[in-house]
């Protein structure tokens, strides 16, 4: 009896509330007019409600961005947040389309740098570092058990174009594995160097660990499309980032061409560094920063206020 007479008075209660509301939001939007003018002259981070739209949790790009958050006074009121690297490329095309500033967490190689208009943020204080590379690892053993593969995957050495003229395709809509295959048949020369001296298999297995990037797909496409024209049965193994680590530390994925150094994966490097086999560059000059769009009135990341 008692509960239901508490019930019935909470109901009037929402009720009487929402009438007030109701008021309220009429009055408000009185006003509106008023307000949509003040927004063309409020600061960026207002503007975008003082948030960078970041990617997955475990990218160094948003390691760097916290540090970014405690480093520079201009980020005191912000706030990362997480995301995936496809929600953030696509909040930006939003934004991009309606002309509305965002800030994102980005890098290159990436296709975005080719459709879009875009500038990285100056970073005085070096929290993204400088030219970063991107590195090949391997697990322990695979020189001895697999040699033909280690040995395409330590000649594997390509430039920031090559990787962004299959990223493009893919964001075109081309399958991965075809725009890999696609660049794979115009890059003969290039591909010859890499298997230079590596003996066909007869379909034996590998595992390749990669983490959903945009760059990342299309380079470990294209080493799969490699190993597979050499008699390689692949396995692309799809992670996060901490797991792609162990993964190939463990065994249980045979390599990856997906570290980011000498900062983005620094702690990675630390962690599982000694457990795994370096070996270098496959790509040199990449970089990672926070990034906007070219109307976006700020150059600095101490510009955001
Ligand atoms: N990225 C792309 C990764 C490495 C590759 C920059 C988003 C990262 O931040 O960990």
């Amino acid at each position: 009896m008692f509960k239901k007479k508490f019930r019935f008075l909470g109901l009037a209660m929402v009720l009487a509330l929402s009438f007030v509301l109701a008021a309220c939001g009429s009055g408000e939007s009185d006003g509106g007019s008023g307000d949509g003018e003040g927004s063309s002259s409020a600061s960026l981070g207002e503007q975008v409600d003082y948030k960078i739209t970041g990617i997955e949790p475990g990218a160094g790009i948003m390691k760097a961005t916290t540090k970014a958050l405690e480093d520079y006074e201009s980020l005191a009121e912000w706030e990362l947040i997480e995301s995936s690297s496809a929600a953030m490329a696509s909040e930006l095309q939003k934004a991009i389309e309606d002309k509305e500033p965002i800030v994102v967490t980005g890098w290159t190689p990436h296709w975005m740098f080719s459709k879009f208009d875009l500038k990285y943020l100056e970073d005085p204080k070096g929290v993204y570092g400088e030219a970063e590379n991107i590195e090949t690892f391997v697990r322990k053993g695979l020189k001895d058990d697999q040699p033909s593969a280690y040995k395409v995957l330590d000649q594997f050495h390509w430039t920031s174009e090559d990787m962004g003229a299959v990223m493009v395709d893919i964001q075109e809509g081309m399958k991965p594995a075809e725009a890999a295959s696609k660049w794979v048949e115009e890059n003969s020369d290039k591909v010859a160097k890499w298997t230079e001296g590596a003996d066909k298999v007869d379909g034996k297995e590998i595992s390749l660990a990669f983490v959903a990037w945009d760059s990342e797909i299309a380079s470990t496409n294209v080493v799969a499309k490699v190993l597979e024209g050499i008699g390689y049965k692949v396995e692309l193994v799809q992670l996060d980032a901490g797991p792609m680590f162990t993964a190939v530390a463990n065994g249980d994925a045979d390599g990856m061409v997906a570290g980011w150094l000498p900062l983005t994966h620094k702690d990675y490097l630390e962690e599982y560094g000694d457990k795994m086999e370096r070996l270098g560059p496959n790509l040199e000059g990449a970089k990672t920063g926070l990034v906007v769009p070219t109307y976006v009135e700020a150059d600095s990341i101490e510009d955001l206020k």
